[in-house]
């Protein structure tokens, strides 16, 4: 009976933070590949390049809502020195649009007149929230390794991998991330280490973001104990 109660008490734990989840959903991409945005939801955050080729940008500035059009807090780019292109595949796996999936932003090192590092802050989010970040990137038609570093940092922070080369059915994500005092998160695309790409490009397709407000799930647990207790 114990047994049963802890798993039910673990299945509902479970079930109650992802039930109170929200989705923040980013194209980044062309402007020739841009999807309609009415008529959802899920509603997209459509980030068309904004930036020219070999020119260091001022920094722009976005406003994110989520699936159902509720305001979730900014998004800066800066730092961004290449380009966008429509070179992705024009279906996948996963519940993106083709539209999505087609294009990125990609960064690049000095002979495209930058750097190689991008980024991307997410402000103005909620403390007391929970951000778990998946990305995905494809660059199709091209050879070698064009793996990209995207190292998220808020109060923590945490490093995934995805090389975009011919990549069809692979996402990254990392686990939850909570915003630092200045309800920020910053993200790095950086080339990562086995990038061999002689431009070292890096690619930014789609940033699929799940916010879960941690105390939700938490407040229930000593109900459960509660409970359990009972059960005795
Ligand atoms: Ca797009
Ligand atoms: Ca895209």
């Amino acid at each position: 009976m114990k047994r049963i109660l802890c798993l039910l008490a673990c299945a509902m734990a479970i079930v109650t933070t992802h039930v109170f989840a929200e989705r923040i959903l980013i194209d980044f991409g062309d402007q020739g590949a841009t999807r309609i945005t009415t008529g959802g939801p899920p509603y997209w955050n459509n980030v068309t390049n904004p930036f020219y080729q070999g020119t260091i940008s001022a920094p722009v500035f976005y406003n994110l809502v989520d699936t159902n059009n509720v305001d979730m807090g900014d998004m800066i780019i800066s730092n961004w020195y290449a380009g966008s292109n429509q070179n992705g595949p024009s279906t996948n796996t996963f519940d993106y649009p083709s539209t999505a999936v087609i294009d990125n932003l990609f960064n690049a090192r000095t002979s495209w007149g930058g750097g190689g590092t991008g980024y991307i802050y997410f402000t103005s989010l909620e403390a007391g929230k929970t951000y778990t970040f998946t990305n995905f990137a494809s660059r199709t038609g091209a050879t070698g390794n064009r793996e990209a570093a995207y190292q998220y940092t808020g109060s923590s922070s945490q490093t995934i991998y995805l090389n975009a080369v011919n990549n069809y059915a692979n996402r990254v994500g990392t686990s939850g991330i909570q915003p630092d005092a200045n309800g920020q998160i910053l993200l790095t695309v950086s080339p990562g280490p086995n990038n061999d790409n002689a431009d070292k490009f890096t690619y930014v397709g789609v940033i699929d973001i799940a916010v879960v407000p941690e105390p939700v799930g938490l407040l229930l647990l000593p109900l459960l104990a509660l409970v359990l207790r009972r059960g005795h």
